[in-house]
């Protein structure tokens, strides 16, 4: 970190001018409204001008920036007056904003140049940012990766979420295993986001439903919170256009402090509201295993739909203002709800709700628009993940809601009586009240799957599972109403800036950059698979990528890895499912036979750097289990001389959407391995794949998808199919399964003790008997095992073969097109949401 005259810039450099400059596009006047920043939007004491301000004050810079971009793009929205989008999600997880900011501005250069001029790299500046990490996985990252895609097709939309102070937790790694501490992203502040102090809407819980003379009914007392909005710029890629992901955060109002108990020397309780207001946004997914826990994640669904659609509606009425009165019936031509799996599903009962309650619509026109408006994305078929809310729970906090539920539910299941009598039977299942009388719920899935007029899965094998099994009798009712969006990916974030070495070739070699907004011209590179240059080209942009991801590991796990071995990774939530377990099993079967080999024959082996990381949900103990293990069979297997040349183990902590973007341009042979038909989809597959990863998976999600796209010959497969996963089941129940050796030579490995005294029973207990809680092998891995290691060892063959794994490598890129979120979106756009791109001229 030296300047120019080889100094690291502590202080603000004098040489240049500090000139606020918020169109400058040429480096020395970026540099001069950097400087601007630093000295007259001060957060830190005067005239420091360490990395950290440097960070602030670039990023401050951008800003300028995107606010006109911002303004820009509202007053043509405005001006024009199209339908647009509202996507409704929980979790977004943005990572850093800065490097991709610069990016799809395309002002790469300037801003190097800039930060050089003022003695910093780019690059390091870039690091000091911290991950806005507002989700715990794939959905979050989708919602994401999709924001990108609407700005950069320059639809009109929105992303609408809420600003949790403690995103998802850090991951610290001790001799525990997994331990959680609370994420920092707001400490001091995120430079990205403005609020917007004239946004605020009053958001109810509690309280009880008065009715009025005339019939109708309003929902009054009870506490009442502000949602305040903060707006976060997302640019699109070569466009002016640039939407907003707005952010709720829960305050009370000065009024609502207690100024008299105050006095009296009762702080706490004459600030209640105060404090349960702020309790909203405090974590995502506070923990549920209590009463509370459950009450809080409640309030956090509800505070997110109703701030939402309050806004929505008044941007509605706003036109109603300036153009005469709109009627209410032109809505769903005006707004599309876009409801990111049934999190936000209060959505709908609210919607009802405000035009019902707030402006005076009858139950009849209210449902029309409601279910015009709404659409669902199912992202599971996981039952545990399948929301249902305790009806007593939901009766005490959101009164009117419940009885808009009840009703919608009435009215759904008379349709039923009155239309299909061949679904009396089925009534209870498709029912939206579960009215058990041990535990009455509220199954949120089926209320927006009544409630929607589309409803999507995310990857085709995915969509297939919800209409043939979970909705199969809803499909019966509503054969139009469902569809597929495979899901995708954006290749800015997930090709061009997170391995510009191995973009530049690819633009090299197709003759553009078109391939960045329009992701089937990869194809192109298909007929250049066998061409030695361009294969020599791949090769070392790979293994440039490969030294830094060696260079982050040694730095973070202080273990140093062999960039010349094979680099195989997995990473992603730790989930039985997801068979972790089944990786880590194969690394210990693999660690046994080098062990037993004599050293000519170890020499024969290849090389192999095992990478695994993820997050264990904090109440999870198998999966933290998983996490404990992976760190043991490290510490035993890195630190044994006669095998440590050959099989590396690293658990990579603390996986975050910055870490993926050192690790998936690294990365050569990539894990996807869930048992078949539990992963929707998985996102990561599409992110390996895209850079030139080969995969080892099974069919499941969208690997089915990616192995049509890549070719057959370019994907490892291996294991059960989802159809044959039921079946398989049964058998095991019978007792009719019979275990591989391999896989009973690995497990006992583990029993003997060579990976330390942590009891590992419970864990493969898992994988024991036939039946049981937590017992009989649900995920199948002991059925999957022999094929999976049968795999590897092709894996192992393929890449001797130098020329032929580049070639792979290669083709997997090539036919990554279909992948990108910007095909994914451009069809919600289409076929859900009956929007059109609005672009700023
Ligand atoms: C996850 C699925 C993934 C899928 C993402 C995005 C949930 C509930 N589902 O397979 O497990 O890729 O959603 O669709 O988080």
């Amino acid at each position: 970190m030296a300047n120019t005259n080889g100094k690291a810039a502590t202080s603000l450099p004098e040489k240049i001018s500090a000139k606020a400059n918020p169109e400058a596009n040429e480096a020395t006047e970026i540099a001069g409204n950097i400087l601007y920043h630093a000295k007259y939007s001060p957060h830190f004491s005067p005239l420091k001008f360490g990395p950290e301000q440097a960070l602030y004050a670039t990023a401050e810079s951008l800003r300028d920036r995107l606010i006109q971009l911002w303004n820009e793009t509202y007053v043509h929205f405005n001006k024009v007056d199209p339908k647009q989008t509202y996507y409704l999600s929980m979790e977004y997880l943005q990572g850093r904003a800065l490097t991709n900011a610069i990016g799809n501005l395309n002002l790469q250069g300037p801003y190097a140049d800039a930060l050089r001029k003022l003695g910093y790299e780019l690059e390091e500046i870039a690091e000091q940012e911290k991950d806005a990490a507002l989700g715990n996985g794939g959905l979050g990252r989708l919602a994401s990766c999709f924001l990108d895609s609407m700005a950069t097709l320059n639809l009109p939309a929105w992303g609408y979420g809420l600003r949790y102070r403690h995103g998802l937790f850090k991951q610290l790694i001790s001799q525990k295993g997994q331990e959680e501490i609370p994420e920092d992203w707001l400490e001091k502040f995120s430079p990205w986001e403005i609020v917007r102090h004239d946004v605020v809407f009053p958001v109810r819980f509690f309280g009880s439903v008065e009715i009025n003379p005339d019939g109708s009914r309003k929902w009054v007392g009870g506490d009442v919170v502000q949602a305040l909005a903060y707006d976060v710029p997302i640019p699109g890629y070569n466009t002016k256009n640039t939407i907003s992901l707005r952010l709720w955060e829960a305050k009370a109002r000065a009024e609502d402090l207690d100024l008299f108990q105050f006095n009296e020397g009762e702080y706490e309780l004459a600030a209640q509201l105060r404090s349960r207001a702020q309790q909203i946004c405090t974590v995502l997914y506070p923990g549920d295993a209590t009463e509370n826990g459950k009450l809080l994640r409640l309030k956090q669904q509800f505070f997110l739909c109703s701030a939402s659609l309050q806004d929505i509606i008044s941007r509605f009425h706003e036109r109603s203002t300036t153009e005469g009165s709109r009627k209410w019936s032109d809505f769903p031509s005006k707004v599309a709800v876009q409801m990111n799996d049934t999190h936000p599903t209060l959505a709908i009962p609210e919607l009802m709700r405000l035009l019902m309650d707030e402006n005076g619509l009858g139950w009849d026109e209210a449902w029309d628009v409601t279910s015009r408006t709404v659409a669902y994305t199912n992202h599971t078929v996981l039952p545990e993940a399948l929301e249902k809310w305790s009806q007593s729970l939901m009766w005490k906090l959101l009164p009117r809601h419940m009885e808009i539920i009840t009703e919608i539910d009435k009215r759904f299941v008379k349709t039923i009586r009155d239309t299909r009598v061949d679904l009396e039977d089925k009534i209870s299942s498709l029912s939206i009240l579960d009215n058990n009388p041990q535990k009455p719920v509220v199954r949120m899935a089926n209320l927006c799957v009544v409630s929607s007029h589309t409803v999507n899965g995310v990857a085709q094998l995915h969509s297939d599972i919800l209409k043939a099994e979970l909705f199969a009798d809803y499909v019966s009712i509503w054969p139009n109403k469902f569809q597929n969006k495979t899901n995708g990916i954006t290749p800015r974030r997930w090709l061009r800036f997170c391995s510009p070495e191995l973009s530049d070739i690819i633009t090299k070699w197709l003759k553009t950059d078109k391939w960045i907004t329009d992701l089937d011209l990869l194809t192109g590179l298909r007929q250049f698979a066998d061409n030695e240059e361009l294969q020599s080209e791949w090769a070392s942009a790979k293994t440039a990528n490969k030294k830094r991801l060696a260079q982050y590991i040694e730095r973070v796990t202080g273990v140093s890895i062999d960039p010349t071995s094979l680099f195989d990774i997995q990473v992603k939530r730790i989930h039985e499912y997801k068979r972790q377990l089944m990786n880590i099993l194969g690394v210990i079967y693999r660690f046994k036979k080098l062990k037993e080999m004599k050293p000519e024959e170890r020499k024969k082996t290849v090389p192999r750097t095992v990478m695994i990381g993820g997050k264990a949900f904090a109440t999870y103990t198998n999966a933290k289990r998983i996490v404990k293990l992976v760190n043991d069979v490290g510490d035993v297997v890195n630190s044994d001389p006669e095998v440590n040349e050959y099989l590396k183990v690293v658990f990579v902590p603390n996986y975050n959407v910055t870490v993926a973007e050192m690790l998936i341009p690294g990365s050569e042979l990539s894990q996807h391995i869930s048992t078949a038909g539990m992963e929707a989809s998985g996102t990561s597959n599409m992110k390996f794949a895209l850079n030139g990863c080969l995969i080892i998976g099974t069919l499941d999600g969208a690997n089915v998808e990616i192995r049509e796209e890549v070719g057959e010959e370019n994907f490892f497969l291996f294991g059960a199919t989802a159809d044959q996963v039921p079946r398989l089941r049964k058998e095991r129940e019978d007792g009719l399964f019979k275990p591989d050796p391999r896989f009973e030579e690995a497990k006992q490995f583990v029993k003997s003790g060579v990976f330390g005294s942590y009891d590992y029973g419970p864990l493969l207990d898992s994988l024991e008997g036939n039946t049981g809680f937590g017992r009989g092998d649900y995920f199948l891995v002991g059925y999957d095992f022999p094929s999976f290691m049968d795999a590897q060892a092709k894996v192992d063959e393929a890449y001797k073969d130098r020329k032929g794994w580049l070639k792979m490598s290669i083709l997997s890129t090539a036919g990554s097109g279909k992948f990108s979120s910007d095909r994914t979106i451009a069809q919600y756009a289409k076929e859900i949401w009956n929007i059109e791109a609005c672009p700023v001229p």
